[in-house]
Formats: C-alpha cells, sequence, structure tokens
C-alpha cells in the first residue's frame, strides 16, 4: 500500500512539555515517523510518496474559522507579545467561565483555544500540522480512486484536536478531515475507528453531532487516562448524532485477550452501521513498553488487531496517531500495515 509522508513534519520540533512538574523532551517529536518510516522500509512498504496539497475548505467544516486563524497566526503574535519560549496556555475557561469567548490578548487566547497544557506551540507548528492534514487528505482521495488501503504518516498526530480545541500533541483533525473528504468525493458513511490507547476526545467532538460519520474509540478509561474529561461509555452522541458514538474504556494492564472483545464489538457496531470506508486513527501507544499508556498489547498483536480490521471488507485509510518512546513502535505499525494486508479473517 501507498505510504503518504511529508518531511514538513520536521518543521515541528518543540523543546518543552510540561510533564510532571517540569519541562522536559517532548514524547511527541520527529525521531517517531523516522522511526517507523525505517521499519516500514524494512517490511518492504517502499511505495512513499508525499502529499498533494489542499486548501482549508474540508478543514473548515470540521473546526471553527477562529481557531484555524488562530493556529495560523499565534507564533507571530506571541512573539509580538514579547515572548521569547514556546508557548504554553496558562489560564483556561473551565467550569463556570460563563461568558467565556475569545480575548484579545495572546496568552489568554492561547489557553481558549487549549484543552490541555503540555503541547507546547512552536515556529513551524502550523506548516507541520498542514502538511499531515494533507497526508490524510491525500490518503482520502487515493482510496476514492479505487486504492483498497493507504496509510497516511502524520505528524503532529491529531484525534485530540477538537473543533476549536488544541492539545494532546494535535493541533488538525487529520482523520476526521480524511473522513470529510471521503464524503465530499461521494460517499455516504464513513467510520472511524480510533486504536489510540487515548480517547479521541477531539474525533468525538468534530463528528458528535453527525449521522454520516460513525465514530468509535477503544482506549485507557477517563478515571485513569488522559484526556480524562472525555471517553465514558455514556457518551453516544448528540441530536441526529445519538447513537453514532462508541466509547469503549479499558482498565490498567488491559491484554489483547479483552482488547480484542471490545475491538470485535466495535467492528460489528461498523459493519451495522454500513460505513462503506473506514479511517483507522492508528496509535501504537496500546504497546506493553510505551512510556505514557498502560495497555499491555505485544508486536504480533499489532498484526491481528490489522487482519481483524481487514475483516471487514471495506477500505481503509490508516492515519497515524500515538505511540511513543520505543523503537518498537516501527515494528507495531508495520505489523498493523501487514495484517491489513491479508485477508482479515
Ligand atoms: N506527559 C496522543 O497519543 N499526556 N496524544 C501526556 C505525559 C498527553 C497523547 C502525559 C498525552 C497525549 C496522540
Ligand atoms: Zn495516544
Amino acid at each position: 500500500m501507498r505510504v503518504i509522508y511529508s518531511e514538513d513534519h520536521k518543521l515541528r520540533d518543540a523543546k518543552t512539555e510540561l510533564h510532571g512538574g517540569e519541562l522536559v523532551k517532548p514524547f511527541e517529536g520527529p525521531f517517531r515517523v523516522e522511526w517507523i518510516r525505517a521499519a516500514l522500509k524494512e517490511k518492504g512498504f517502499d511505495d512513499e510518496v508525499a502529499p498533494r496539497r489542499y486548501d482549508l475548505t474540508v478543514p473548515l467544516k470540521l473546526h471553527d474559522a477562529g481557531y484555524l486563524q488562530f493556529l495560523e497566526t499565534v507564533w507571530e503574535r506571541w512573539l509580538s507579545a514579547g515572548f521569547t519560549t514556546e508557548a504554553i496556555p496558562i489560564s483556561l475557561p473551565v467550569r463556570r467561565s460563563y461568558y467565556a469567548r475569545p480575548p484579545h490578548n495572546i496568552d489568554g487566547l492561547l489557553g481558549y483555544y487549549a484543552n490541555s497544557v503540555e503541547t507546547s506551540i512552536t515556529e513551524g507548528t502550523y506548516e507541520a500540522a498542514i502538511a499531515a492534514k494533507d497526508c490524510a487528505m491525500t490518503g482520502a482521495d487515493y482510496l476514492g480512486e479505487g486504492h483498497r488501503l493507504a496509510f497516511a504518516l502524520c505528524r503532529p498526530p491529531g484525534h485530540h484536536a477538537g473543533i476549536d480545541l488544541f492539545g494532546g500533541y494535535c493541533f488538525l483533525n487529520n482523520a476526521a478531515i480524511a473522513a470529510q473528504r471521503m464524503l465530499d468525493n461521494g460517499a455516504r458513511k464513513v467510520a472511524i475507528l480510533d486504536v489510540d490507547f487515548h480517547h479521541g476526545n477531539g474525533t468525538q467532538d468534530v463528528t458528535y453531532e453527525r449521522d454520516d460519520i460513525f465514530f468509535a474509540s477503544l482506549h485507557g478509561e477517563p478515571d485513569d487516562a488522559f484526556p480524562y474529561f472525555w471517553g465514558h461509555r455514556e457518551e453516544t452522541g448528540k441530536g441526529r448524532g445519538e447513537g453514532y458514538n462508541a466509547n469503549f474504556p479499558m482498565p490498567r494492564n488491559t491484554a489483547w485477550p479483552a482488547y480484542s472483545e471490545a475491538l470485535e464489538a466495535a467492528l460489528k457496531r461498523i459493519a451495522a452501521f454500513g460505513a462503506e470506508a473506514l479511517v483507522l486513527s492508528l496509535g501504537v501507544d496500546t504497546f506493553e513498553k510505551d512510556p505514557i499508556s498502560f495497555f499491555r498489547l505485544k508486536t504480533p498483536d499489532f498484526r491481528t488487531m490489522g487482519a481483524r480490521v481487514a475483516g471487514l471488507g471495506i477500505p481503509v485509510l490508516t492515519v497515524m496517531e500515538g505511540g511513543y518512546g520505543v523503537h518498537e513502535i516501527g515494528d507495531n505499525v508495520a505489523n498493523v500495515l501487514i495484517g491489513l494486508e491479508e485477508d482479515g479473517a
């Protein structure tokens, strides 16, 4: 299958992440996709292509216009305000912020559009995020042109990016943007299956009131895992979107047997929905050695995962989300793709 990759991911290379009360080297960095590319090449996935370029028409169907304007200008405005370090929000609207609205002050604006504060904004962040969404959109177009599988090696990731919120290392919702592109290309129903360890709160946000995108997420239970305030089983969609959102929270130390049961349940829901294509939001931070997560999947499990997803029998665009810390993220991603190329079962 084709691998869609842009060098522009390197434009996002933050030096800081607020973690445990100190600024540390970010878990999410350029080395991640370089490790993944190396493993893919070793496994024979050598059909790597650069993304096509797109304007903001499709992102604007999911994200707020003021938010996109903010992303484009925040770095420049942060410097103009006299700050010299990476931009970190400190003041956020919360419960009983009754009249919260975008303030003029850039420090306030940064908090207004943040859902968490570990994601420092740097020079080049916007350009990298734009290239990542272009990778996802290119993958969507390949499916429209008849490919059964494609892999968008997006970085930065996207599934925590909401209508008007960044955080969790995410800025633009690559997976949802790809799903929207598939609908614009003529699909009537598209599903997004999110297997990143963390709940896809951003994807849930941008699809919550829609009945043409079914969203399912398998993740660490919100009582114990980032993003903490979303991902409960009770979140099932709203308005015409009621019944089109399915969350599968799981406890600490969940390994393949319990994980695969949740996966089967999610796949059943996607089949019943009648999805014509699938966006697989792939995080491999469910791996047993991931430094910031608590599931216990092993490298061969990822191949089984891919094969099970292929069993849906519909075209699949895989979009890269999380997976940190260890070289094995490369083999884990490659295994999902190998599984997808198998005959389902
Ligand atoms: N400093 C994705 O996997 N909390 N995002 C980090 C360690 C944020 C994960 C805690 C985790 C965000 C795409
Ligand atoms: Zn994650």
